[in-house]
């Protein structure tokens, strides 16, 4: 079913997703801060707005994707919301995700937050994948409509969900990049092709330890972190020869230090018997 549908913001990401709409055969008005980059677009078929309000009001969906949250509240400013249903794919923080919500539905208006796991490339590929979280009535109304974008994900009522998820899900892709930084300035100090090493060694490492990722989780939750894998004393010295190591091989292990420094606490609190998992229970804030 074609829908009208507005997009505000027409950097990389928003362009990308207007295009995806507009092929999909959605009636789409954008509007960009520049106004020259919606030319392509225009050019494509969307019909460009003048002002945001302008772009609110053309269509019952308005999607924001724009530099961060500030920017999503001064464009909506003196917009007419009453009726619209805004889904903001705009990179937020939780807190951020709810102030936004509360502003659009004080207005009248409904909310989604989402989070974009995909870069522009990805968008309208089957890899592509877009979290939402917030009302569930607007995301069942489009849920048709978004998926022209990506594979769409509800994730619950609370707006902070998906833009939380989203952090999650980045959370693990830079803790996974810290890794490989330090494997791959250790592998180049001994001269060793990093292309070879990385293809042929690291990547099928860490799908393996990846797949055990879900069996800790379970632990987790369950609060059991005992192990018959390997317990935090052995983990304990295993980093803190990695450290030497690095040092020896003249290279900083900077990005391995708070995993030896969170180690070493936990086993000071006489938990040497616990598994990996157990360290979650020390990233809680007092
Ligand atoms: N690009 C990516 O791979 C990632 C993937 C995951 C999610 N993100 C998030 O998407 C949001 C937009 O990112 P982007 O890549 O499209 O970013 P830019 O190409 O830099 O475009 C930024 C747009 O925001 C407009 N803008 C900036 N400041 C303001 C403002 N004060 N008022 C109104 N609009 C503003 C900017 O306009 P202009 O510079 O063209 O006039 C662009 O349209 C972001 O949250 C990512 O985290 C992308």
């Amino acid at each position: 079913m074609s829908e009208n549908i507005s997009v505000l913001g027409l950097g990389l990401m928003g362009t990308a997703l207007a295009k995806s709409l507009l092929a999909a055969g959605h009636q789409v008005t954008v509007w960009n801060r520049t106004p020259a980059k919606a030319d392509p677009l225009v050019a494509e078929g969307a019909k460009q707005a003048a002002t945001p309000a302008a772009a609110v009001a053309a269509s019952e969906l308005v999607i924001a994707c724009l530099l961060d949250s500030r920017s999503v509240t001064a464009t909506l400013e003196g917009a007419e919301l009453r009726g619209r249903v805004i889904a903001n794919l705009t990179t937020s923080r939780p807190v951020e995700a709810r102030e936004i919500a509360a502003l659009v539905t004080e207005r009248g208006g409904d909310h989604l937050a989402g989070g974009i796991m995909a870069i522009p490339q990805m968008i309208a590929t089957p890899g592509a994948l877009i979290l939402y979280s917030g009302s569930k009535a607007a995301y069942d109304r489009y849920e048709q409509a978004l998926s022209a974008m990506a594979r769409p994900q509800y994730t619950g009522a609370d707006p902070a969900m998906a833009p939380l998820l989203d952090l999650a899900m980045l959370t693990g892709m830079y803790g996974q990049m810290a890794g490989f930084l330090e494997a791959a300035a250790l592998v180049r100090s001994a001269g060793y092709p990093l292309r070879d090493f990385t293809s042929g060694l690291l990547v099928p490492w860490l799908n393996a330890m990846a797949a055990q990722q879900p069996a800790w989780a379970e632990k987790m939750e369950s609060g059991d972190h005992g192990t018959d894998v390997s317990n935090l004393e052995i983990n304990r010295s295993g980093v803190a020869n990695l450290v030497r190591a690095f040092h020896e091989q003249g290279v900083r292990p900077d990005l391995l230090l708070p995993m030896q420094e969170i180690l070493e606490r936990r086993v000071a609190r006489g938990l040497a018997h616990e598994g990996l998992s157990g360290l979650v229970e020390e990233l809680v804030s007092d």
